[in-house]
């Protein structure tokens, strides 16, 4: 019989859903998981997902500085058992606060032994409990990966390691953890490519790593299919940090190396919003390059801070981020495998184990406000039909003809000699638009 922990948060109850007009920290202002919106309950469009590296395992330590956190569950140890016990913990976590999925590291869940089988074991006994405990409380496993940049094997990458040696041990890492993944009934797998890149060109073959990396995602493929595994793959992508420049810089990075190499029918894309500004980017952006391309698959869903430029990891709370990553998603289609799982950590100030709930439910509370005001931006349809009359001049006439493929320059040159005047040129009405939207936030 599964033990029965002790409960850790013993003054917790379950997070519900108390309305707007709440005063409660320990409650749901927003985020009601059975309000139907657009006919799919809230909580199946947003498939929550707690991370179990940033929520059980970060110690809240910064260069500068020891871990502050406080875990009075964790007996210090990296024993198997104090694992064990901790992921009893964590699902009483996700519990309470009623989130559906998680997600983890191979390492995470269970300490890394002195040889590949010994952490193999490790992982074995701790896979056991998260199978019991994802049984007794219904909570499903969105993702699971491979921790393949901690630990110093690592220093030069994985996959785009300079030794081939390196490469040979995390692809049995991997091949293990989709393994573990798959009996865990995951509905993904990430590629996060940790340390795959490079600090310095002078002692990197570019082209040899990337090629590396991909004969690496091919053979993941191909095990993938031998043992059955149905999930969705995804790569995420980042531009840097820990390395000076990674390979999976974004999305637009990610598709081109997906294309090059014949991978893109395997993969979506796992977006993160601190990536996405660390690359110079908007997480909307992200979002309609990987759609633009059929490839948005889930996304972690965090923060950084504009004054900081590293990725700070932090819980999102803007509402105009979320509306955005919800308006691109609901243009999506919705996430199907994917989820809003929470790549964020609490900041090293806020040590106490409540601090993890104040996290989650606001980062839940702004994600169901984003999900309700784009929904409510798509049913007023005014955004919608002035894009659409923005490109109108392609719905007809000369338009519809070059996008049917049937013009020339010879054509076009003909066209506009005879016609010598261009029409339908309006003003794309930013501020217009940007008024429009706050009158949904
Ligand atoms: C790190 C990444 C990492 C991945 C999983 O920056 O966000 O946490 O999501 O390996
Ligand atoms: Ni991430
Ligand atoms: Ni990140």
């Amino acid at each position: 019989m599964p033990k029965k922990a002790k409960e850790a948060f013993p003054k917790i109850k379950k997070i519900g859903f108390e309305g707007p007009d709440s005063k409660n920290p320990l409650a749901f202002k927003h985020y009601d998981e059975n309000e139907v919106i657009d006919g799919k309950s809230m909580k199946d469009h947003l498939r929550f997902s707690v991370v179990y590296w940033h929520t059980f395992r970060n110690p809240l330590s910064d260069p500068f500085g020891a871990g502050t956190a406080l875990r009075p569950w964790d007996d210090g140890t990296d024993s198997v058992k104090n694992a064990q016990n901790r992921a009893r913990v964590a699902f009483e976590f996700m519990g309470k606060l009623g989130a559906p999925y998680y997600a983890f590291h191979d390492r995470d869940v269970a300490p890394e032994g002195k040889s590949l089988s010994s952490s193999n074991k490790n992982l074995d006994a701790v896979a056991k409990v998260l199978a019991e405990e994802q049984k007794r409380t219904g909570i499903k496993l969105l993702w699971g990966t491979a921790c393949l940049f901690a630990h110093p094997r690592y220093m030069h990458g994985a996959a785009t390691s300079c030794n081939a040696d390196v490469f040979a041990y995390a692809a049995a890492q991997v091949k293990k953890a989709i393994e573990v993944t798959k009996s865990l009934g995951g509905e993904g797998y990430t590629f996060w490519g940790g340390r795959e890149g490079y600090s310095t060109l002078w002692n990197t073959n570019l082209k040899r790593e990337m090629d590396h990396l991909a004969a690496f995602l091919h053979m993941a493929v191909d095990h993938k299919k031998k043992i059955g595994f149905k999930g969705q793959f995804y790569i995420e992508p980042k531009p840097k940090e820990p390395t000076k420049h990674q390979y999976d810089s974004d999305a637009a990075a990610c598709l081109n190396f997906l294309r090059q190499y014949d991978l893109t029918d395997h993969f979506k894309l796992n977006l993160e919003t601190n990536h996405a500004t660390l690359a110079g980017h908007t997480m909307q952006h992200e979002l309609e390059v990987a759609s633009a391309s059929g490839a948005l698959g889930s996304i972690d869903a965090n923060t950084g801070d504009v004054m900081l430029g590293w990725d700070t990891d932090q819980f999102p709370t803007d509402i105009y981020l979320t509306t955005q990553c919800m308006l691109s998603i609901l243009n999506n289609g919705g996430l199907t495998t994917g989820g809003v799982n929470f790549d964020a950590k609490v900041r090293r100030e806020s040590f106490e184990p409540v601090d993890l709930f104040h996290a989650h439910i606001g980062g839940m509370d702004a994600f169901a406000r984003g999900l309700k005001i784009a929904a409510a931006i798509r049913a007023d349809g005014r955004l919608d039909a002035f894009i659409k009359n923005r490109y109108s001049s392609w719905d007809e006439g000369i338009g519809q003809k070059i996008e049917a493929g049937k013009s020339s320059f010879k054509d076009l040159e003909k066209y506009i000699l005879k016609k010598n005047r261009i029409t339908k040129n309006e003003s794309g009405r930013q501020e217009f638009l940007e008024n429009l939207i706050n009158e949904f936030i």
